[in-house]
């Protein structure tokens, strides 16, 4: 078990006993313990199987034998006994926007409430409006909510679905039939969310590879299995449908596949005005009679098809009928940035606020990823929920990087900045003076969600028009699949950056993806840079630029749009705020 599941089984249990009304003392016992199992320096789990977790802070003698049980056994009973006392539901609740663990004890021991299907029965009945600590603008919280999560019930954000993609994908590899084999669908496209995954193989022996990937350990239940293709389901409830086809149709099936739908439609007409009929299995003449060409009779690759058509090659994250296909055939394609080209990271969180790594760990982990330089961004004080740092823990914070930055002097850099809560009226949660000292600063809205879209873009665009604010952090608020983007004027944002200089992040937490690829082309055309930021809370954080320069590709960047991408003796320099012209 890891130390992420052994933490959520503790923050369960005290969820559950919250709702039985135990004793508070207890209840905190639980919370703790989660947190010190979440944030323990050391391999906490292999302490805990060798029962040697005496002696540490938050560990009372009742948790060390119930974390030692987890990581001998991958399981306990005394949470299992207490989950059975309760609807399988209930666990639901939790996700569901404006329902702490006060409100869900409410429902559940006045009303009955169960399950998010019992839930919308009291809001529209008029049950739940009734009960103490909820009114009417809670009911309708709840409500949209739930309506929010139905509407995307069947997507799955990117890191769900990531690792499943990238395993199944090598196991089809690696068969022997197998002679090539994609990822196609919005996957390949770089979506920020994904209905299902696409996979592609060419091979001779389509039955065989067929019946061999819906026996695969890894997948849970088979939809449907034919001889060219199959649709399963993996653990997680993503379906993954397999296609298998002749080499020679493989560049023509993985071109279609890919999609989008809309780019698909614009080739295919734009090969009938050739004389072409295009479709996944490859291109024929629209003629009785007629022949074709010899560079089209041998075509290998996607990019052949491009070519055969008068185009440069497309990338896959740029196939939504957005422009590609005239900039592909006048040659002004950008050359879109790549994971390689970053150089160093903004924006992320230490043990200091809500993070789980020091800053010694993040930086070793930022310099094993090869980058040069990290920038720290703790909350700030408002952010009370997430730990946030007063001035002084902040200036203490300071003080210890420059510690750090002497020891690494000549191969590595530590940035000190601040993730600095952007307050309603749109002023901040540090003075000037304290912003100065700092290295960079980002600023972020994290409360006070429901403002009127021109209060919003106000708020907004104050805090961008301070000179200390370098970049603007997750610019809507959105968590995608679970709570919408606030109201806000995007362009207006976008113009107010270019104005004053200062930079947009691309949060690149698979949650997130603010500012959205939809936006980044009209950023770029106004002079407005962009910053891959990875909002790491912890070590393993960092590795979410991957998702960034998806997203960021798919919003048509090069390296030169991406201020991350600067080498360590440019860095310095691209902080200061720089006007566009
Ligand atoms: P999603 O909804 O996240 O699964 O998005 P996609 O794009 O992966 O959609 P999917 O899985 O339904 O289909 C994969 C690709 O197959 C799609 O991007 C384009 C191609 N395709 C599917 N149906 C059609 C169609 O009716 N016409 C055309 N032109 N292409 C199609
Ligand atoms: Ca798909
Ligand atoms: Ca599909
Ligand atoms: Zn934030």
């Amino acid at each position: 078990m890891t130390r992420e599941e052994a933490a959520e089984i503790l923050q369960r249990i005290a969820l559950l006993l919250e709702l039985k009304g135990e004793n508070p003392f207890k209840i905190r016992a639980y919370k703790t313990g989660a947190e010190v199992v979440e944030a323990y320096a050391g391999d906490i789990m292999q302490l805990a199987a060798d029962n040697q977790l005496a002696g540490i802070k938050g560990i009372g003698e009742a948790l060390r034998d119930k974390l030692h049980e987890m990581a001998t056994t991958g399981k306990l009973q005394f949470f299992e006994k207490l989950k059975a006392e309760f609807p399988d539901g209930l666990f639901e609740l939790f996700d569901i926007q404006g329902l702490g663990p006060k409100k869900i004890a409410a429902l559940y021991s006045q009303l009955q409430v169960g399950s998010v299907a019992d839930l919308k029965r009291v809001c529209v009945s008029g049950e739940a409006a009734k009960l103490s600590g909820f009114g009417d603008k809670t009911v309708v919280k709840i409500l949209e909510s739930i309506a929010f999560r139905a509407e995307h019930a069947s997507e799955f954000r990117i890191d769900q679905v990531y690792a499943l993609a990238l395993d199944l994908l090598d196991t089809l590899r690696a068969h022997p039939a197998v002679s090539r084999a994609e990822v196609c669908g919005s996957f390949r496209r770089a979506k920020e969310t994904v209905h299902d995954l696409d996979f592609l193989v060419s091979t001779r022996q389509p039955e065989q590879v067929i019946a061999d990937f819906v026996a695969l350990p890894q997948i849970e239940k088979v939809i449907v299995q034919g001889g060219t293709k199959a649709s399963v389901y993996a653990p997680n409830g993503v379906q993954c449908d397999l296609r298998a086809v002749s080499s020679a149709e493989f560049p023509f099936a993985l071109n279609y596949f890919t999609g989008s739908k809309e780019h698909n439609v614009v080739m295919r007409q734009r090969a009938l005005d050739r004389g072409l009929s295009l479709n996944e299995y490859g291109f024929t003449p629209t003629e009785v009679g007629a022949s074709l060409s010899p560079e089209i009779q041998e075509i290998h690759d996607e990019r052949e098809i491009y070519r055969a058509l008068g185009l440069d090659y497309i990338e896959p994250e740029l196939r939504e009928n957005s422009g590609e296909i005239e900039a592909a055939a006048q040659g002004r394609l950008p050359a879109l940035i790549q994971l390689e080209n970053l150089r160093g990271v903004f924006h992320n969180h230490t043990t200091a606020s809500d993070g789980r790594g020091t800053l010694r760990e993040m930086a070793e982990a930022a310099r094993d990823l090869g980058l040069q330089y990290l920038g720290i961004a703790d909350h700030s004080k408002s952010s009370f929920q997430a730990n946030g740092l007063n001035e002084q823990r902040l200036r203490a914070q300071m003080a210890e990087i420059r510690v750090l930055n002497a020891e690494f002097e000549g191969h590595f850099r530590l940035f000190a900045g601040s993730e600095v809560d952007i307050l309603k009226d749109g002023s901040l949660d540090f003075d000037d003076d304290l912003l100065a000292e700092l290295d960079y600063c980002v600023a972020s809205v994290h409360n006070v969600f429901n403002l009127p879209e021109a209060e919003m873009t106000k708020r907004i665009i104050r805090a961008i028009e301070n000179p200390h604010v370098t970049m603007l952090g997750h610019v809507t608020g959105r968590l995608l699949l679970q709570r919408p983007a606030y109201a806000v004027n995007i362009p207006a944002i976008i113009d107010a950056a270019a104005e004053t200089g200062t930079i947009i992040e691309l949060n690149a937490s698979a949650w997130r993806l603010d500012m959205d690829w939809r936006w980044w082309r009209l950023a770029k055309e106004k002079g407005v840079k962009c910053s891959i930021n990875p909002d790491a809370h912890t070590t393993q954080g960092l590795e979410a630029v991957l998702f960034g320069v998806r997203a960021a590709r798919k919003g048509w960047l090069t390296r030169n749009d991406v201020v991350n991408c600067l080498p360590l003796g440019q860095i310095e320099g691209a902080l200061k705020k720089q006007r566009a012209d």
